[in-house]
């Protein structure tokens, strides 16, 4: 018998990996976890049914949102990650020297907990001593947060269900400006640019609204559908001008990120322009 798992993103279209063997199934506080052996991309994680990474390709993700927004800033010192409990962001944070604190604020502690056991090359930075975790829901900590805190702000959320429906509203997005000092900078995930494309569109108009500067980007993803969105609000530097800085240390560790696909990642095809209402 084959086992498969499949995420439907619509009624006739979905993603499927072939399962070796469930390594466990947990329903936490918040949320239903699974973790599986896939055939050929590694362990698997699943929250309620929609698929947060694979071992293989997480590196994309995880390199597109966190690299990205780095190398747009000179200096970034103090960063908020908010979600993000399986430690792919932070892994990517830590390799920055400059980077000096992080803070990462996830509701699950499940999630960190697993991660931790079953997916030790993504969660092992959070060994690391900059990084301070809190076990909070995101929403109510920016709303309580000091003012001009951090440089960057990432949000690597699930999709926007339960409680992660309120980091897809321009109220969050407010409270990140407040938090962000005079030349921070917020990223986002924003969803599919192929069945998420309301969301996309939700996103940049409301990031919009609080950011001088918005622009989103795009990254090859397999095991989200092919491509992924993501969305960067700043206060100063337009990260669509390229990286401002080279760290080598940093580059040449890397799978995904370089200088050329920051600048590239940028370029959006024609429909995506349209639907957000930029030039073509
Ligand atoms: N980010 C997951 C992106 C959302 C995926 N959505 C989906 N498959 N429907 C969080 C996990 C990576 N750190």
């Amino acid at each position: 018998m084959e086992l498969w798992f499949m995420e439907k993103y619509s009624e006739g279209w979905g993603i499927s990996l072939k399962i070796k063997k469930g390594i466990c199934s947990v329903e936490s506080k918040y949320q239903k976890i699974d973790i599986f052996e896939t055939l050929d991309f590694g362990k698997l994680l699943v929250i309620n049914g929609a698929i947060m990474l694979t071992e293989k390709d997480e590196f994309a993700y995880h390199e597109m949102l966190v690299h990205t927004p780095l190398f747009s800033h000179p200096n970034p010192k103090n960063i908020l990650v908010i979600g993000g409990g399986d430690g792919g962001a932070v892994r990517e944070l830590c390799r920055h020297k400059c980077v000096e604190k992080i803070d990462l604020v996830e509701i699950d502690e499940e999630v960190i907990d697993l991660c931790r056991r079953h997916f030790p090359s993504i969660a092992y930075a959070f060994e690391d001593k900059r990084v301070n975790i809190l076990i909070e829901d995101g929403i109510e900590y920016m709303k309580n947060c000091n003012e001009k805190k951090y440089d960057i702000i990432i949000v690597d959320s699930t999709d926007p269900i339960g409680p992660a429906v309120g980091l897809f509203q321009r109220e969050f997005y407010e409270n990140c400006y407040k938090a962000l000092k005079d030349d921070g900078i917020i990223n986002v995930q924003s969803g599919s640019p192929y069945f998420q494309e309301e969301l996309l569109e939700k996103v940049f108009h409301s990031m919009g609204e609080v950011f001088p500067i918005t622009r989103t980007y795009l990254a090859g993803t397999p095991t989200y559908g092919g491509m992924w969105s993501f969305t960067t609000g700043s206060k100063l530097y337009d990260p669509l001008k390229g990286p401002m800085r080279k760290d080598k240390s940093v580059l040449s560790d890397l799978k995904y990120y370089n200088e050329k696909i920051h600048i590239g990642a940028f370029q959006l095809p024609n429909y995506l322009s349209r639907r957000l209402e930029l030039d073509l």
